[in-house]
């Protein structure tokens, strides 16, 4: 694992070079989920299977923006599904996006899943490694350092509602206005990484994004988004649900698959299971 985690570090860190030396056109081909992709996002996906391919306990790959896995070394034992720079769109606006990994012994699958990652890059660059615990590193002088265990509060001050307010259900507008009638704060940028980096660090609160009538599965995908923040999310004393069921009990069949998704404080996310409930009696 420990070679995984300085893999990862080395990606993070060229990655990081790419962002800042690399033109960011759009390149002319689409990702397995039907968006453009930029050339920085081929460009990070080619470093970070670069870097895995250099540890022979890695078995197989995955990448949001490839259609297919990718078979490393035969004789590995870990399968890592991860997406190269989420949220890519952001960076001609210069908002903070980031590269998320979901580390799974044997096979993909949430109930195969070791340990996952995530590498925000803002005006810091920033790692979140959960394995037994979920632990902030922060790049300095070409290192990350190791800053503090995460753990959330029982409950939360942020809100960050994803997806089209135009295509949610009723029930769930009136959660999240119930939110805000209780004082919550809007914290959404429209990057999964920076948005649900800030409800970690900032005591806890309530990221959605949830079934639409545009996106009835949701738009956030499974192995490499939402199992892997799941996990990140659980192992900061959080909670994280489909709306009614775990995240990390949900199987899935193609690794594209997505999953309606709420990252959460305990008291967010039994807010979510009452309300979702009470409407669909
Ligand atoms: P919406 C970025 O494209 C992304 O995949 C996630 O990073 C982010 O949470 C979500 O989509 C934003 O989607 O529909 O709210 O713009």
């Amino acid at each position: 694992m420990d070679s995984i985690f300085k893999a990862i570090q080395a990606s993070a860190i060229r990655i990081k070079d790419a962002i800042d030396t690399k033109d960011i056109g759009y390149s002319q081909k689409e990702n397995s989920s039907g968006e453009t992709q930029l050339e920085l996002d081929i460009k990070c996906d080619m470093i970070i299977e670069e870097e895995l391919s250099k540890i022979y306990s890695v078995h197989t790959v995955a990448s949001e923006e490839k259609e297919h896995e990718v078979v490393l070394h035969e004789g590995g034992k870990y399968f890592i599904a991860y997406d190269p720079l989420d949220g890519s769109s952001l960076i001609d606006v210069n908002l903070s996006v980031g590269s998320i990994f979901g580390i799974y012994e044997g096979a993909f699958g949430a109930k195969n899943m070791v340990a996952s990652c995530y590498v925000v890059f803002g005006p810091r660059v920033e790692m979140v490694f959960a394995h037994n615990k979920t632990k902030l590193h922060l790049l300095q002088n070409g290192d990350f350092e190791f800053v503090k265990e995460i753990r959330l509060n029982e409950k939360g001050k942020l809100n960050a509602p994803g997806g089209t307010q135009q295509n949610w259900e009723p029930y769930h507008k009136e959660l999240v206005d119930s939110f805000f009638a209780e004082g919550y704060r809007l914290r959404y940028s429209g990057g999964m990484v920076p948005d649900l980096h800030q409800i970690l660090l900032k005591g806890g609160g309530l990221f959605s994004y949830p079934a639409t009538s545009d996106k009835p599965e949701g738009k956030l995908r499974k192995l490499f988004e939402v199992f892997p923040f799941a996990f990140i999310f659980e192992k900061a004393y959080g909670e994280a649900i489909d709306s009614k069921n775990r995240l990390l009990d949900l199987e899935h069949k193609n690794i594209h698959d997505t999953s309606p998704c709420f990252f959460g404080s305990k008291y967010e996310i039994n807010r979510v299971k009452e309300s979702y409930a009470a409407a669909k009696r």
